[in-house]
């Protein structure tokens, strides 16, 4: 029987929401009195009003307060049937969408895997550029997945060798066939992974395969090629010594709160040309001597990410 739990101490506001991605690690952070005196959990899934979580190796349930938010992978606090607490997060992903505002996805990450479709949904350079800019700031090592495989679009794989260029490791992948799973999951099995990216990638139908699960999956819709958003929470798996973390599709990975400066982090292969730009200060957009927009010109460099990088900086830059 879930015990009632006391009501929070009068005239405490509820915890607003972080505005910055880059403020989410801290949310509803509480590190309770007598913490010493309590146990901890490791959160696998948030269910609204109560937890699963492993606590001592095993599943089990705690309830939830509504005043500490929890997210997978956040380590909590407990008497063994309530949440008392969250521990200071280690690297969280974040995510940033109009109409929710800045959301916590997951946390204590060392890893993000962002699933891509080598055919239906079209893969979206943009997109995965977004997510190498926050990763890079936070400094969570990023991987590409290109599922789909069996079904790959002509020249799909050739264009992400942009983002081997930078430094990310590819993995192609067919959830249906089983093929690239081998690699993939050593990958899994150097820490704790979020799985995320577009609808309909496959990001449920791989942990299916790779661990014998049973999620949901559905077909994209004919009519528009995109996924039906068919995982609603965020979910996390043991993998050995770690975690695997199923999440939602998202549409459009926004960069809330990002400090325009830090854009180019997410750019890697920009900077051994920096130093060659005529201005120190040089943003890589319109100045003269830009040694950043001349590699782009003449292909040095991907043109593609290098105009992702002008549109990110130019975007962000009005919104301060
Ligand atoms: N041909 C092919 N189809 C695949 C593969 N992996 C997944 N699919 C199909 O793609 C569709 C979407 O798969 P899901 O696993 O639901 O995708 P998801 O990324 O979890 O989608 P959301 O939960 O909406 O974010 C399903 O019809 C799967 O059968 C693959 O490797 N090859
Ligand atoms: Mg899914
Ligand atoms: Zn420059």
């Amino acid at each position: 029987m879930p015990r009632k739990h006391p009501k929070r101490p009068p005239g405490k506001v509820r915890r607003r929401r972080p505005e910055s991605l880059l403020d989410a690690a801290s949310w509803g952070v509480r590190e309770p009195a007598n913490k010493d005196e309590l146990r901890v959990a490791r959160v696998l899934v948030n269910f609204g009003v109560e937890s699963g979580v492993l606590l001592d190796g095993e599943e089990r349930r705690l309830v939830n307060r509504r005043h500490i938010p929890v997210v997978a992978g956040d380590y909590v606090y407990t008497d063994g049937e309530v949440v008392e607490g969250v521990k200071p997060r280690g690297k969280v992903l974040a995510r940033y969408a109009e109409e929710a505002g800045v959301r916590l996805v997951a946390a204590n990450l060392d890893q993000v895997g962002v699933v891509c479709s080598a055919s239906l949904p079209p893969l979206q350079e943009g997109f995965l550029d977004r997510y190498l800019v926050y990763c890079r700031i936070v400094d969570l090592p990023l991987f590409i997945v290109l599922n789909k495989m069996d079904e790959a679009s002509e020249g799909v794989a050739e264009r992400l060798d942009a983002y081997r260029g930078a430094g990310v490791d590819v993995y192609g992948t067919s959830a249906l066939q089983g093929t690239g799973l081998e690699e993939l999951e050593r990958r899994l099995r150097r820490g704790d992974t979020i799985l995320s990216g577009l609808s309909g990638a496959g990001k449920s139908s791989l942990l299916n395969t790779l661990l014998g699960l049973d999620l949901p999956v559905q077909e994209i819709s004919t009519a528009t090629g995109k996924g039906k958003h068919t995982t609603t929470t965020v979910e996390a798996f043991p993998l050995g010594r770690h975690l695997v973390i199923d999440s939602p599709g998202i549409k459009l990975f926004g960069l809330a709160g990002v400090p325009p400066e830090d854009v180019v982090k997410g750019f890697p292969e920009f900077e051994p040309l920096v130093e060659e730009c005529r201005f120190p200060d040089c943003r890589h957009l319109e100045e003269e001597g830009c040694a950043v927009r001349a590699a782009a010109e003449v292909g040095r460099i991907s043109l593609l990410r290098y105009e992702h990088y002008c549109m990110l900086l130019r975007s962000l830059s009005e919104k301060v």
